[in-house]
């Protein structure tokens, strides 16, 4: 295989990112395929992020006034830059997140779905009208765009989840400042040069300014999230980042929409069509190197088929072929870096002496790539849910558990802190409709025999709990992006004032 920087450096000269760009700066980015250092890049200040934010306001003040379906016609052509473009977008996300081929493309047909969506969505930004009590009175609800988005994302969806938020900010009539995972800036820098492509052939009316991208470390988030003129933080990440940049923006009265933590759940019952779970729980647990916020990390399955599901899953992680995320037959990459192998180990090792039995999870691949961390995903056999158990590991590791009673598993299922995607594998419509129903699962996602990762961008996306309230994405998750105002016109001749109240002179 080529080596990983020399695959990213004409990548991104196809994808219009010069090779100038890549170098000089303090920022080290390595491809977790190897440890290879793929560039060193310049980071940006606190005072060039307030330059940013400055521009975006302007940019934002200019694009609120264009028409939204015209500015759906934006988006519409940055997704057409994303079709031409997917194969080498997909392969860039491979090579800085290592994510197997499949995934990178999927990532960025995820990324042209919403902008799919959002084309159709800039026709549809709609409010209601309400009866008003008052004779010869209307009103209405209008929604406006709301101003500076700022977008936080994580390094496993290093171009996806910007493109949730930026597609549905911009038909909403916003402007977006972008800080990617420092992990994985190279991918924001190509998706910035594809809009920038999209833009130019735009024309004029596209103000400079409407997408920016900071790249740079935590100073540089929390830049953005202090920026008063930034009505909107979107943050995707850790629980531990969302319960600090939450109280700040809201300190400031900014809005923030949140996807933090997942510990999500498979609940397998004994009517469920085993083959099908076999197969939805290994793409969910062991796929993406359970570097997912919806990878499933728990699996609450009836006695009576634990021990056979157990032994079918073990054969199937035993099969796994793991390695270079660019070689077609690889379905299991590389975690991101060594600290989440170090985090992954000592989950394994916590487990272990809380009764835990553990199969997997060892290195893998290490002679070959010393300074890559390559892993065998784990599934661990846990005597209850414990502390462990109920913490999110970013890594593959699946812990088992066992239940008897329907109610217990829903109990099980939802004692823990976050609450962003679920699943039941079932035939028993009581079970199922039950773990989907108000007294069910307490998730944002809960599904019927598929896995809990790889949800569709039609659906919202986000969860409960720990998992931050957020919803992006699909369903009317554009409100985020916008203002509601409450109109109410009086076209007759008299003045009622409401709730019958009198105040004559
Ligand atoms: C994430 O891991 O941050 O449902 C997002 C999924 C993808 C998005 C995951 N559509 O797994």
């Amino acid at each position: 295989m080529t080596a990983p920087a020399t695959q990213t450096h004409s990548l991104l000269e196809r994808l219009g990112v010069p090779a100038e760009a890549l170098r000089g700066g303090p920022l080290a980015v390595r491809s977790p395929i190897d440890g290879s250092a793929l560039a060193q890049l310049p980071v940006h200040t606190a005072d060039d992020v307030s330059r940013m934010v400055g521009e975006a306001q302007s940019a934002f003040l200019a694009w609120r006034s264009v028409p939204a379906p015209r500015r759906g016609e934006l988006i519409r052509l940055l997704g057409e830059e994303l079709r031409a473009e997917k194969e080498a977008l997909g392969a860039l996300v491979s090579l800085e997140a290592g994510k197997i081929l499949t995934e990178g493309l999927g990532e960025v047909q995820e990324m042209i779905d919403i902008c799919d969506f959002a084309v159709g969505l800039s026709r549809q930004l709609h409010g209601l009208t309400i009866a008003s009590e008052r004779p010869g009175h209307r009103m209405m609800e209008s929604w406006h765009p709301l101003g500076v988005v700022g977008v936080i994302s994580a390094f496993n969806f290093p171009a996806a989840v910007w493109s949730w938020n930026f597609a549905l900010a911009i038909v909403c009539g916003d402007a977006v400042v972008w800080k990617p995972s420092e992990k994985t800036p190279l991918t924001a820098l190509a998706c910035q040069a594809l809009f920038e492509r999209a833009a130019r052939r735009f024309g004029a009316q596209a103000p400079a300014g409407l997408s920016c991208v900071a790249i740079g470390l935590r100073d540089i988030g929390e830049a953005i999230v202090d920026d008063a003129r930034v009505a909107l933080l979107s943050a995707t990440g850790s629980t531990r980042m969302g319960r600090e940049v939450g109280p700040r923006v809201a300190q400031r009265f900014g809005r923030c929409l949140l996807e933090l933590g997942g510990n999500n759940a498979v609940v397998v019952t004994p009517s469920a069509d085993l083959d099908l779970a076999v197969r939805g729980i290994l793409f969910a647990a062991a796929g993406t190197a359970g570097q997912r916020c919806t990878t499933t990390r728990r699996l609450i399955v009836h006695e009576s088929v634990r021990e056979t599901l157990v032994a079918r899953l073990r054969k199937a992680y035993e099969k796994l072929p793991i390695g270079d995320p660019r070689e077609p037959g690889t379905l299991v990459g590389p975690l991101i870096d060594r600290a989440a192998f170090e985090a992954m180990q000592s989950a394994l090792g916590a487990a272990a002496q809380e009764g835990g039995k553990v199969h997997g999870g060892e290195r893998a691949l290490a002679e070959a790539w010393p300074d890559a961390y390559y892993v065998r995903p784990a599934i661990v056999e846990m005597p209850s849910q414990t502390a462990t158990v109920r913490h999110e590991t970013f890594a593959p590791i699946l812990y088992v558990m066992g239940y008897e009673r329907f109610e217990d598993a829903i109990a099980m299922h939802n004692d823990v802190p976050q609450g962003l995607s679920s699943a039941v594998f079932g035939n028993d419509l009581r079970e199922t409709e039950q773990f989907l129903s108000a007294a069910g699962s307490d998730c944002g996602i809960a599904n019927v025999n598929i896995g809990t990762s790889g949800a569709e961008i039609g659906g919202a996306f986000g969860g409960e709990k720990e998992t931050g309230g957020g919803r992006e994405s699909g369903s009317d998750a554009w409100r985020n992006y916008m203002r509601r105002a409450t109109n109410t016109i009086n076209y007759s001749r008299s003045l009622p004032l409401a709730q019958g109240v009198r105040f004559d002179v």
